[in-house]
């Protein structure tokens, strides 16, 4: 005989998860991507994003350097001026009309203006930066932590990506796009900062707001950004692959 679905074992294994807390993350988050622990989940989505906060902050931190260290001019690389007329006419206005959209599978689809990310809780790193072309430069970056802007407006527990939509097209061809794993955007360097060197993000480095990823290589860290978009597969996007090189042939993972 097949028994009904017992919620008393799903309340214990809910309350389980709590108690036994960072020891059967790691079983949870493989059980949660074989889709096992959907009705769970489903059932508790602040659970998902504090295991997968838990999960981030267990891992690695990019090295992190001295003031003595930064470079005194950072280098632009890729786009350093979008000419579309929409980033032209934001920029004229040093972007008080901008506003950064957060959609997709999230609870509260939103926007927030610079003045309200400024307002929000930030962090500072002095980082490097490694472009595949072979150069790295070292810099001070200030923003918002991605996690904190996600926990905002809700990640809802089918998405498993962000994907960065930017203001450019890339030598006039396609629109700049990245994606990052939830895991990576939760990670706590993981920024989307407005500040390069204690001062405004040049427009060359990505202003008004450029993604800091900084265990990843360069091109992860998309500049000019319009819209976060939480999505459960990127597969519908650009190319397919997540991102604007990785449509031409570089490795979505650019893990360093
Ligand atoms: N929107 C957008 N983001 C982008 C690029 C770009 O051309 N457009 N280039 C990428 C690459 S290859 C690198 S190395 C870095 C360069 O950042 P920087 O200009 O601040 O040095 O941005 C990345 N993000
Ligand atoms: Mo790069």
């Amino acid at each position: 005989m097949t028994r009904p679905p017992d919620s008393g074992r799903r309340r214990f294994l809910a309350g389980s998860m709590i108690a036994g807390g960072s020891l059967l993350l790691g079983g949870c988050d493989r059980l949660s991507r074989s889709g096992a622990m959907q009705p769970l989940f489903d059932a508790s989505e602040s659970l998902t994003q504090r295991a997968h906060r838990l999960l981030a902050s267990r891992e690695s931190l990019a090295r992190e350097y001295a003031p003595e260290d930064i470079a005194p001019r950072f280098r632009a690389n890729g786009t350093t001026r979008p000419d579309e007329a929409a980033y032209q006419r934001l920029a004229a206005d040093d972007f008080r009309d901008w506003r950064l959209r957060v959609d997709g599978l999230v609870e509260r689809p939103s926007e927030f203006s610079l003045a309200a990310l400024r307002a929000m809780p930030s962090r500072t790193q002095i980082t490097r930066h490694d472009c595949v072309e072979g150069w790295s430069c070292i810099g001070q970056w200030t923003g918002v932590p991605l996690g904190d802007l996600l926990d905002r407006v809700g990640v809802r527990a089918p998405a498993r990506f962000v994907v960065f939509h930017c203001a450019d097209r890339y030598r006039g061809g396609d629109s700049y796009y990245e994606s990052l794993d939830l895991r990576e955007a939760y990670h706590p360097q993981t920024l989307m900062a407005y500040a390069l060197n204690d001062a405004t993000l040049p427009i060359a480095n990505g202003a008004p707001l450029r993604l800091r990823a900084e265990r990843q290589l360069g091109y992860k860290m998309a500049k000019y950004v319009m819209r976060l978009e939480l999505v459960d597969s990127f597969a519908h996007l650009g190319g397919g692959r997540g991102g604007f090189w990785e449509d031409r042939g570089y490795r979505w993972w650019a893990g360093i």
